[in-house]
């Protein structure tokens, strides 16, 4: 699975990309993640990657040269051109059935904006897939981005162990439910017990036990869930 990031914070993944599971993924061969400095595309002489919006206003608007010309420039850097996807508050809401869908590429192109956002022509002329990770707004595409690495890695292939598969997340089956209460030593923290059952070794008994704490805590929290096909 390899990302390409075309960003003006180019500085602010690798930390991200450091964390240990990405790291054992990238070092693994697994997944790549390419960053890309939208401000090297720039073509005047002040690297100019912003201006004023026409018809006044606030802010400033990422201008459509440098843009255009940057994910020209990165798409053919591999045989498989990829799938572009724009970060933008007004894209479709992420869910984990828009995670699962985009997992099935083998290369996403990862278009980050600062500022009020985009000249319309960029999406105009390179008609991207644009997507929002929900309803309040960020300063940036960056972290927007990190949230579609994170989310969608954990559905390659070999990237979580067999201990740690996904296969049994929240939303990941329909339909979705909440996670069941989780505990590890010590066996009584401030007073507060290990439930009984889960030390008591019989496998169906804790599965049972497990189900119906699902599905009451998503009655409880989220009962929308229960609503959805
Ligand atoms: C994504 C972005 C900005 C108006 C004012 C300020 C580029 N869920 C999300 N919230 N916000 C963003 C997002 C996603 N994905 C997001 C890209 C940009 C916010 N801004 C700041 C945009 N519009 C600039």
């Amino acid at each position: 699975m390899r990302f390409d990031v075309l960003t003006l914070f180019p500085d602010m993944f690798p930390g991200y990309l450091g964390q240990s599971l990405l790291k054992r993924a990238i070092d693994a061969g697994l997944v790549e993640v390419c960053l890309h400095d939208i401000r090297n595309w720039t073509q005047d002489k002040h690297n100019k990657v912003d201006d004023r919006p026409y018809g006044g206003g606030p802010g400033m608007v990422m201008m459509v040269e440098p843009v255009v010309a940057c994910v020209e420039a990165v798409r053919p850097m591999d045989d498989d051109s990829g799938h572009l996807v724009m970060l933008t508050p007004q894209g479709q809401p992420l869910d984990q059935a828009g995670v699962e869908r985009l997992a099935q590429h083998q290369r996403i192109v990862l278009l980050c904006g600062r500022y009020e956002g985009f000249d319309e022509r960029v999406r105009l002329v390179l008609k991207p897939e644009e997507i929002s990770i929900g309803d309040y707004v960020l300063n940036g595409g960056e972290v927007a981005a990190m949230v579609i690495i994170d989310a969608v890695i954990r559905l390659v292939p070999g990237v979580l162990g067999d201990a740690e598969s996904s296969q049994c997340d929240s939303f990941s089956t329909a339909p979705r439910l909440l996670e069941f209460a989780q505990y590890t030593r010590p066996r009584e923290f401030r007073g507060l017990q290990v439930p009984e059952i889960l030390l008591s070794g019989d496998h169906g008994v804790i599965a049972r036990w497990r189900a119906e704490e699902s599905r009451q805590r998503t009655q409880e929290r989220r009962a929308d869930l229960l609503e959805e096909t």
